[in-house]
């Protein structure tokens, strides 16, 4: 990684994180519990991926950074709670994220399942400030963040995972892919919509980003399954070879390492083309895709 994008990438994340700050009822707002465990699992750490890709795609449409901080923390709060309920015993059942004890670990279970929920309720909160813009009213910043975390999304995607768990059968290569695409790569997807919406972006750019958010999102997906294999905990920051351990489906599971790899790079390609209409106001989301692809955690 360069130096430039690498500072660049520090930057954002400290955006990132005045703005969620600003956005979150101090830790000491009653009930002080729920608050601290909000702030502690926003705060333990975290690529901050979702809440950079809304402001990359915000100003590679010619808009600012400051109308995209509202959906940029969102789409952090809604990714925070999905971790948070994944790791619940009911679900994963882990005790490490972000490096960190997990909610249930440090606050007991019934404090993790209500931090989770008041996550994904302040992010409607924090997304109805969101100015509108002549294409785009709040209206449409809804629904785009309720559909990608709803039942046909995100938590379509987990029920999927969830009912494919304990079977000695592995899932097939469509099967896997529609996970992937619920779990993973429709909130990413949505991030760079609704950073490009708050720059009024016109309904054929919106397209190209929504074909650069799927096929990063896939790819992110692969290259996740793979550093689960490859990897340790203690680098990633979360419990490693669970997926082998478990007999999930996964993209090395179906494939192997070596054809994971090479998938994770044609879709990554897939994502570069479709920035093409963007020229050089893209590069930055060129430069995410690179380094996701590339990264060891
Ligand atoms: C429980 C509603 C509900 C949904 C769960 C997103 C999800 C669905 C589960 C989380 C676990 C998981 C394997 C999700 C797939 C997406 C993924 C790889 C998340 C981790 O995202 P990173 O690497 O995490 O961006 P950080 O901590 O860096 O933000």
């Amino acid at each position: 990684m360069s130096d430039s994008f690498s500072s660049y990438l520090k930057e954002r994340c400290k955006t990132v994180d005045r703005a969620l700050n600003g956005y979150l009822p101090q830790a000491r707002t009653r009930p002080g519990t729920i608050h601290e465990a909000m702030r502690y699992s926003l705060f333990a750490g975290g690529k901050r991926l979702r809440p950079i890709l809304s402001l990359a795609a915000a100003e590679a449409c010619g808009g600012n950074l400051e109308e995209a901080l509202a959906p940029a923390s969102a789409v952090e709060c809604i990714h925070t709670y999905s971790l948070i309920h994944d790791d619940l015993p009911c679900m994963d059942d882990d005790d490490l994220r972000r490096g960190m004890p997990t909610s249930h670990v440090k606050y007991g279970e019934g404090i993790a399942v209500l931090t989770g929920d008041a996550l994904l309720t302040i992010a409607f909160e924090i997304l109805a400030q969101t100015p509108p813009t002549k294409r785009y009213d709040v209206g449409a910043y809804v629904t785009e963040l309720a559909t990608a975390s709803g039942s046909r999304h995100l938590i379509g995607g987990q029920v999927m995972d969830l009912e494919g768990e304990g079977s000695d059968v592995l899932l097939s290569p469509p099967q896997l892919k529609f996970i992937h695409q619920s779990k993973t790569a429709a909130l990413l997807t949505a991030s760079i919509r609704l950073g490009a919406m708050t720059a009024n972006v016109t309904p054929g750019k919106l397209e190209a980003l929504t074909v650069y958010g799927q096929s990063l999102g896939l790819a992110f997906q692969v290259i996740d399954d793979i550093l689960d294999v490859t990897q340790t905990s203690e680098k990633l920051g979360k419990s490693a070879g669970k997926d082998e351990a478990t007999n999930k489906s996964t993209y090395p599971a179906l494939f192997g390492l070596e054809k994971s790899r090479k998938e994770a790079a044609r879709l990554t390609k897939k994502a570069h083309e479709a920035l093409k209409p963007f020229g050089k106001k893209g590069q930055r989301l060129g430069e995410i895709a690179e380094y996701l692809l590339n990264r060891d955690y």
